[in-house]
């Protein structure tokens, strides 16, 4: 396979795009592609200050790597969630993203541009914060239900939404890639979840008060698609997943997507882009219901029920 636009050998063949690219010309592609999206979906401007969500993966460390590269000025958080039995997966993420920043690849090499200052790294130890790991929290608060994910699901949002907000940050931008998308959006099309449908989309605005606006810059790339740019950028990322996630749910909807995407080439995007066209006409917006939301009493987070917000009462934090 040869490069549409030199002939060189290619690194990647996107049959949905019926396109094939040499390293070089990919890498531009990408940043061209995210370009576009961050314009189509008014995620945020070169004047505004953005917070990445980093895993220490590839999609957050692509994500991280194109936004400096196209200018932005892209600040990365880290939240070490203390999981490291069986493998030491938090250890070794929080080590990719360091080496991420140090090793300075995401310079923009152009010879006019200005020298990118170094981007910051935010590092929330939740551990060393609230006084348990995250396994050690949802075994005390979550007895019985198996997988921490939701005490860690609830854990990052409060922490990516206060430090985003707390340090100035126009919006906060997650990794997530159109495989991660479609795996949702199957889940919620299965059990016709009107509300979370309606919600579902690139953007989040900051519709209220103490929320902030959340993107997803890489969500019409195909999760080889982030592999390949992070590969050919020589980004060093985790290649293991979080111990928990084996076995989800999501990774089995992923499984019988990607085998639909075989038979039909380019089925996993036009699902996407053609929920994102009905959302767009209005099909959900009878269930964009807005909730009445309160003060959190302890910390001041926005919270549905009044009191204290569903974080403050897991990590039992008071006044
Ligand atoms: S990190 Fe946390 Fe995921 Fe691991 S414990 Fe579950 S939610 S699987 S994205
Ligand atoms: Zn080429
Ligand atoms: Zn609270």
């Amino acid at each position: 396979m040869r490069c549409r636009k030199c002939g060189e050998r290619a690194v990647i063949n996107m049959r949905h795009h019926k396109l094939a690219l040499c390293g070089e010309h990919y890498v531009e592609w990408f940043a061209a592609q995210t370009e576009r999206a961050i314009e189509k979906y008014a995620m945020f401007s070169r004047e505004e200050r953005v917070l990445v969500a980093v895993s220490g993966g590839k999609d957050s460390l692509a994500l991280w790597d194109v936004l400096l590269r196209l200018g932005y000025q892209a600040d990365g958080l880290y939240i070490a969630l203390g999981i490291n039995a069986p493998i030491p997966y938090s250890d070794v993420s929080l080590e990719k993203a360091q080496k991420f920043v140090a090793n300075g690849n995401w310079r923009v090499t152009k010879e006019d541009a200005l020298p990118a200052p170094r981007p910051t790294l935010h590092v929330v130890d939740i551990a060393a914060t609230y006084g348990k790991t995250i396994p050690e929290i949802a075994r005390a608060k979550m007895r019985g239900q198996g997988r921490p994910c939701a005490a860690c699901g609830l854990t990052k949002r409060y922490v990516m939404n206060r430090l985003a907000l707390e340090q100035g940050y126009a919006v906060l931008a997650t990794g997530h890639n159109l495989d991660d998308e479609i795996a949702v959006l199957f889940q919620n099309t299965l059990h016709w979840q009107m509300g979370y449908l309606a919600r579902q989309a690139p953007v989040l605005p900051a519709s209220r008060e103490g929320l902030v606006k959340k993107v997803k810059p890489l969500c019409r790339f195909y999760e080889r698609e982030t592999a390949t740019y992070a590969l050919v950028r020589g980004i060093d990322y985790i290649y293991d997943e979080c111990p928990h996630a084996t076995g989800n749910l999501t990774n089995f909807y992923k499984t019988l997507l990607n085998q639909l995407e075989t038979e039909s080439p380019g089925a996993k995007l036009s699902f996407y882009l053609e929920f994102l066209r009905a959302r767009d006409e209005g099909a959900f917006e009878a269930f964009n219901r807005t909730e009445e939301l309160h003060a959190c009493e302890v910390c001041g987070q926005p919270t549905s029920a009044p009191g204290r917000c569903a974080f403050c009462r897991m990590w039992d934090v008071s006044r």
